[in-house]
C-alpha cells in the first residue's frame, strides 16, 4: 500500500471513529413525568413526590452491573407557601437511600419570597450520580419537605430521568 492510500485510509478509520462517538447516545433506564398540580403540607416528615400522570411514586430501573453508576435528573415547578423565611427540601432516593447532594435537609430546591401564598414558582433541577452496589433491579423516589415543617410545599409538573 502506497503512503498516500494508508494517510487516506488511517484518515477514513478517524472519520468513522469520530462519527461512531457523535452518534453515540445515553441510555435510559427510567423516566417520567407528571403533568399536574401536586401540593402537601407535610408537618411531620416528607411527602411523596409523583413522577408518572397516573400518579406513581417510584419507579423501577436495572443495573446490569454491580457497582454500576446512574445519573438521576429531576426537574419540577417549585414553590412554598410561608410568611416566613423557609425552603423546599428534596430528597432524590435509590432503594430508599438518599443520594447527596439531596441527602441533607439545607439543600433548597426552592426558597420562599417571606410573602403568604404559593409564590414565587420556579422550574427547579438537580441532578445526582447513584453508584448502586448491586446489580439487579432498583427503586428511584424523590420526597419533598419544608424546611420549617409548617409551610405548604408545591411541587408540580415533574419530570425524572435515570440515565447513563
Ligand atoms: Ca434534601
Amino acid at each position: 500500500m502506497k503512503l498516500h492510500n494508508r494517510r487516506l485510509l488511517t484518515a477514513a478509520f478517524a472519520t468513522a471513529s469520530l462519527l461512531a462517538a457523535a452518534t453515540a447516545q445515553a441510555k435510559i433506564y427510567a423516566y417520567g413525568a407528571y403533568g399536574f398540580n401536586f401540593s402537601a403540607t407535610p408537618t411531620t416528615g416528607y411527602a411523596a413526590v409523583p413522577l408518572t400522570d397516573t400518579g406513581k411514586t417510584s419507579l423501577k430501573f436495572k443495573t446490569t452491573k454491580d457497582g454500576m453508576a446512574v445519573m438521576i435528573s429531576f426537574t419540577a415547578e417549585c414553590s412554598i407557601n410561608t410568611a416566613g423565611s423557609a425552603w423546599v427540601d428534596v430528597d432524590v432516593m435509590v432503594d430508599g437511600v438518599a443520594i447527596s447532594p439531596t441527602a441533607q435537609t439545607s439543600d433548597a430546591f426552592c426558597g420562599a419570597d417571606g410573602v403568604a401564598g404559593y409564590d414565587p414558582f420556579t422550574s427547579a433541577a438537580v441532578n445526582v450520580v447513584a453508584v448502586v452496589p448491586v446489580a439487579g433491579t432498583h427503586t428511584v423516589e424523590v420526597r419533598a419537605r419544608a424546611s420549617d415543617n409548617t409551610s405548604g410545599i408545591w411541587v408540580s409538573d415533574t419530570s425524572i430521568v435515570v440515565h447513563d
